[in-house]
C-alpha cells in the first residue's frame, strides 16, 4: 500500500487537532496540555507535541496525518516532520487578527514542502469572519508562490466530508507531480 505523510499545520486554534480526528480511522493520539498563553487565544488546552491520526483514502493508499503546533517554541519538531512530508495542509483561522499573515508565515516556513509535493488551504472559522475571500487568498499564493498549485477550500473542520474532498484534492496533486518529476 502506498503511503503518504502529510502535516496540517496552521495557527493556534485554526482546527488542527479537530480536522485529524474528524479525518481518522483510528483514535487519534493527541497531547494535549495546559495553554499558557489563554491571552493569545482563549482555548482551556492545547497541543505541545503533535496530533496523529491515519486514514486510508482508497484501498491502496494510506495517508498519515500529522499536525503540527502553531507555536514557535516548538520549532525542533517541525524540522523532523518536515523532511518526510509529501504534502501539507494549512489551515487558517479567517476570525485570527492577521490570516494572510498566518498563510505567509505556514508558506514560507515549509516552503520545501510545497515546493517538492503539494499543498492545499483551508479557510476555517469563515462562518465567523466572511473575509479575506478564497479569492484574496488565492491572489496571495498566486503572487508569493507561483510554482505552489495550491487550492483553496472554504472548510469547516467538524466536518469529515469537506475535509476527505480537501485531502484527496492534495493526495492526487502530490501523485501527479511525483509522476511528472520522475519522467
Ligand atoms: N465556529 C467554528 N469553530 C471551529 C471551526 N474550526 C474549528 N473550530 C473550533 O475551534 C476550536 C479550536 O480547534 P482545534 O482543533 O483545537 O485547533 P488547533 O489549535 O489548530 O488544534 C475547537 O473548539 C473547534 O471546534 C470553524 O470553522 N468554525
Ligand atoms: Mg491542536
Amino acid at each position: 500500500m502506498a503511503e503518504h505523510v502529510i502535516l496540517v499545520v496552521g495557527p493556534m486554534g485554526a482546527g488542527k487537532t479537530t480536522a485529524i480526528s474528524a479525518l481518522s480511522d483510528i483514535d487519534t493520539i493527541r497531547t494535549e496540555a495546559v495553554n499558557t498563553e489563554r491571552d493569545v487565544v482563549d482555548k482551556a488546552t492545547t497541543t505541545v507535541a503533535l496530533d496523529y491520526g491515519e486514514i486510508e483514502l482508497s484501498p491502496n493508499e494510506k495517508i498519515r496525518l500529522y499536525g503540527v503546533p502553531g507555536q514557535k517554541r516548538f520549532d525542533f519538531m517541525w524540522s523532523i516532520l518536515k523532511q518526510r512530508a509529501v504534502g501539507m495542509i494549512v489551515l487558517v483561522k479567517n476570525d485570527a487578527e492577521d490570516p494572510v499573515g498566518d498563510l505567509v508565515a505556514f508558506f514560507d516556513e515549509f516552503r520545501e514542502i510545497h515546493e517538492r509535493g503539494g499543498v492545499v488551504v483551508g479557510i476555517t472559522h469563515s462562518d465567523l469572519a466572511p473575509r479575506p475571500t478564497t479569492y484574496e487568498y488565492q491572489q496571495i499564493v498566486a503572487e508569493r508562490y507561483p510554482s505552489a498549485l495550491a487550492p483553496v477550500f472554504t472548510v469547516d473542520p467538524r466536518s469529515r466530508d469537506q475535509l476527505v474532498v480537501m485531502l484527496s484534492v492534495l493526495a492526487a496533486n502530490v501523485d501527479s507531480r511525483a509522476m511528472f518529476l520522475a519522467r
